[in-house]
């Protein structure tokens, strides 16, 4: 069962892992570069069985990506409050207001003002994804740059985009951690993502962005006319925090039950049309989730 390659990396952190204080100051365990390859020809896709995976929210979240934006209120209004902590944080920081997530996320929604001023992450990874701005203020489409290259030119060794846009970085809520994908088409018309990932919190980030860049590829190879074919996802810093090591242990002693399949049951006009209906996932059976604090 392929499962047991994330196990066995959740092991490794866990036994061999090189413990410090990261930037949070939460504390990690972490090894440095660590590869795995879910292969997705067969329909299945890499979302864990060895405890449940809010798919949808972690589909949802690579819609918003495409479209480019870098509020987080499309977010709230699709009920996806994975991106919340870090404006949240900046606010109780800025105000010394000590208000509630639920709160802050409710004056998100019904106030056009506060969420101008408060609800965006700046640059992140949609600006660069869609509207990478280049020294003489043109607007670079990564993704339709992208989509086109598979149609034309599939042998091309060129085939990627990239978030980790130096100049921006100073003003994003935060860094690119899934920062560069690159794709590769075989002879035989499968499409492969390799999705290099500069850090990596094993336990909460890696199970979605398996599932983002997964549905990520199914859209493209769609759009291209390709078949799904090997997701590579290579980690920089690969780590378990401290406070999650306990739920950690719980997982690995879990047995995989086999991935589900993902699908499109809908053919899309363009990159630009999907929607998280036409995504279907079939004989998903996982364990229980496990819950586990985000280090902001
Ligand atoms: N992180 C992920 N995946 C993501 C994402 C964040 O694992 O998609 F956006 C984690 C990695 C790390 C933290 O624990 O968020 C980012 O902190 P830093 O920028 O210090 O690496």
């Amino acid at each position: 069962d392929p499962e047991y390659q994330y196990l066995d990396l959740i092991e490794s952190v866990l036994e061999r892992g090189d413990r410090r204080i990261d930037r949070t100051g939460v504390g990690t365990t972490a090894l440095f570069g660590a590869l795995l390859r879910f292969d997705l020809s067969d329909g299945r896709a890499p979302i864990l069985t060895t405890k449940r995976v809010y798919w949808k929210t972690a589909i949802k979240e690579m819609l918003w990506f495409l479209t480019g934006g870098t509020s987080i209120r499309p977010l709230l209004e699709a009920n996806v409050r994975i991106w919340s902590d870090w404006p949240l944080a900046r606010y109780r920081a800025e105000t010394g207001e000590a208000i509630t997530q639920g709160a802050f996320e409710a004056r998100i929604l019904a106030d056009d003002a506060f969420a101008a001023a408060w609800g965006d992450l700046g640059p992140v990874y949609g600006k660069q994804w869609r509207r990478w701005q280049g020294a003489d203020g043109r607007e670079h489409d990564q993704i339709a740059t992208l989509v086109t290259s598979l149609r034309k030119t599939p042998a091309s060794r060129r085939l990627l985009f990239h978030g980790w846009n130096v100049a921006d970085l100073g003003d994003m809520a935060l860094p690119p951690c899934h920062l560069l994908y690159q794709y590769h088409v075989t002879q035989n018309g499968r499409l492969d993502c390799l999705l290099y990932q500069r850090s990596c919190d094993l336990f909460l980030g890696a199970a979605f962005n398996f599932v983002g860049a997964s549905a990520l590829l199914l859209m493209l190879a769609q759009q291209a006319g390709l078949q799904p074919g090997e997701l590579v996802w290579v980690g920089g810093d690969v780590h378990l925090y401290l406070n999650h090591q306990e739920q950690a242990r719980a997982q690995i002693a879990r047995t995989p039950r086999g991935f589900p399949t993902l699908r499109l049951v809908r053919h899309a006009a363009s990159i630009d049309d999907y929607r998280i209906e036409d995504f279907v996932v079939e004989g998903y059976d996982p364990h229980p989730p496990i819950h586990g604090e985000v280090a902001v």
